[in-house]
């Protein structure tokens, strides 16, 4: 007899219950809109007092070593702790995701059939927007991933874990994307040929970046590599962008990677998976404050840590991630639909045309685009060896 299949949501219960979440559970519900991982939401009566926390079940296909991983978010999330209580912010268990340990006291907790959960406190009081309406909220974006990038620049310890292997690696992902063309395992490529036409044209310059870093004309990074608008976190009452969530793919990479995805998701017009992709454009002024934001949280007191080459390549980091999204989603489509939580068999498809119409949008804005980076990082002092930077002040 085969074993009883469990639902997603009673797996859940269970997992809920092997961590440390003090009082008696109340609820355990579905939550959010992440394509990767499954989120729970579990509300707990602690002491009369109602208390939530976030538990998730690590997509293990896509992470293929969640212990390492969970190994990298402790690091980077205490490191992060550390610094911003250092700069002296104030509630810093909002500002930094806490993981809570399974009542084994390891970061995370295996049920029966190997699925991998862990628990965070939930942030209360704060959402992620799907699109973006103000440039003072585009800027204070573009300034919590600037600031997550420099608190990050000086993690001790060893290089951390690639969580996934060549994640933005233009070279393999063009080459992943020709071989589905090639393979046409779900007979879908006929019609997407003017999707597959289009990134066959638009190659030019697509691994500039990790050229630049094989080069070592950009320093390696600590970076998140999924800075898209839904995995940041702005404050309800405030506004200001409190937090920068889903840690899985902090790893090292280059600062025009988190810059990229900024500016892919927050300066947009419509939705990633908006079905009219006449609908997604590039908005000039919101990209302009986003990277006035991103460019001011690179540089408490007017010196920013990134160098000249790094901000030269920051505006490429948002054609390049674009067409990367656009050609991980066709590529996913062509292989059937393995890798992304899709809603319908053209999901995928849609996304990526939406990610064609934007990548468009930002040719047409180039110029633009290149004059608004370099006037918002004009004025600050750079980290660059080639260039004098500015003496220590005397310490009195
Ligand atoms: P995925 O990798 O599937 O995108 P995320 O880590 O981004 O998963 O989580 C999914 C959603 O859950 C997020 O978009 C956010 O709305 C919410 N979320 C994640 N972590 C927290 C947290 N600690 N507090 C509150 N909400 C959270
Ligand atoms: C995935 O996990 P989530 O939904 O925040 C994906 C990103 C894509 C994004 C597109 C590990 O992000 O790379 O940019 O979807 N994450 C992974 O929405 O593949
Ligand atoms: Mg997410």
């Amino acid at each position: 007899m085969s074993p009883r299949v469990r639902s997603p949501l009673a797996a859940a219960r269970e997992a809920a219950g092997a961590f440390s979440l003090y009082g008696d559970i109340l609820s355990v519900r579905s939550y959010g809109t992440g394509h990767i991982n499954g989120s729970y939401v579990v509300a707990v009566n602690q002491a009369g007092r109602r208390v939530r926390y976030l538990l998730q079940k690590v997509n293990t296909y896509v992470f293929r070593e969640p212990e390492a991983l969970m190994d990298n978010v402790l690091r980077v999330t205490e490191h992060l702790r550390r610094r911003l209580a250092a700069e002296g912010a104030q509630g810093v268990s909002r500002r930094a995701l806490t993981v809570l340990p399974a009542r084994d006291g390891r970061p995370f907790w295996r049920d029966a059939e190997g699925g991998f959960w862990r628990a965070y406190l939930f942030i209360e009081g704060a959402r992620s927007s799907e699109l973006m309406d103000s440039p003072a909220r585009a800027g204070a974006l573009g300034g919590a991933v600037g600031r997550f990038q420099r608190l990050l620049s000086d993690l001790p310890g060893p290089r951390l874990a690639e969580t996934i292997p060549n994640f933005h690696n233009a070279r393999t992902r063009y080459a992943a994307f020709e071989a589905a063309v090639a393979e046409d395992r779900a007979g879908r490529a006929a019609a997407a040929a003017a999707e597959i036409d289009f990134f066959r044209a638009n190659s030019g310059g697509f691994d500039r970046i990790v050229s630049a870093l094989e080069s070592v004309e950009i320093p390696e990074r600590i970076t998140h590599n999924d800075t898209k608008i839904q995995n940041l976190l702005l404050d309800d009452r405030s506004g200001e962008a409190i937090c920068v969530i889903d840690l899985d793919t902090t790893m090292p990479g280059a600062s025009a990677y988190d810059f990229g995805d900024l500016a892919r998701t927050v300066p947009a017009s419509a939705a990633e998976d908006e079905p009219d992709p006449s609908r997604m454009r590039l908005s000039l002024p919101m990209y302009e404050a986003l990277v006035r934001g991103y460019a001011a949280g690179t540089a408490p007191g007017g010196r920013t840590f990134l160098t000249p080459a790094e901000i030269e390549l920051l505006p490429h980091g948002g054609r390049i991630i674009t067409l990367i999204m656009g050609i991980r989603f066709l590529t996913d489509w062509l292989e059937g639909d393995r890798y992304y939580r899709v809603s319908g068999p053209t999901h995928n498809l849609e996304r990526c045309r939406t990610q064609v119409a934007l990548a468009r949008s930002m040719e047409e804005n180039w110029d633009a685009m290149r004059a608004a980076t370099a006037a918002a990082f004009a004025g600050l002092d750079g980290d660059s060896p080639g260039r004098p930077s500015a003496p220590d002040r005397k310490i009195e």
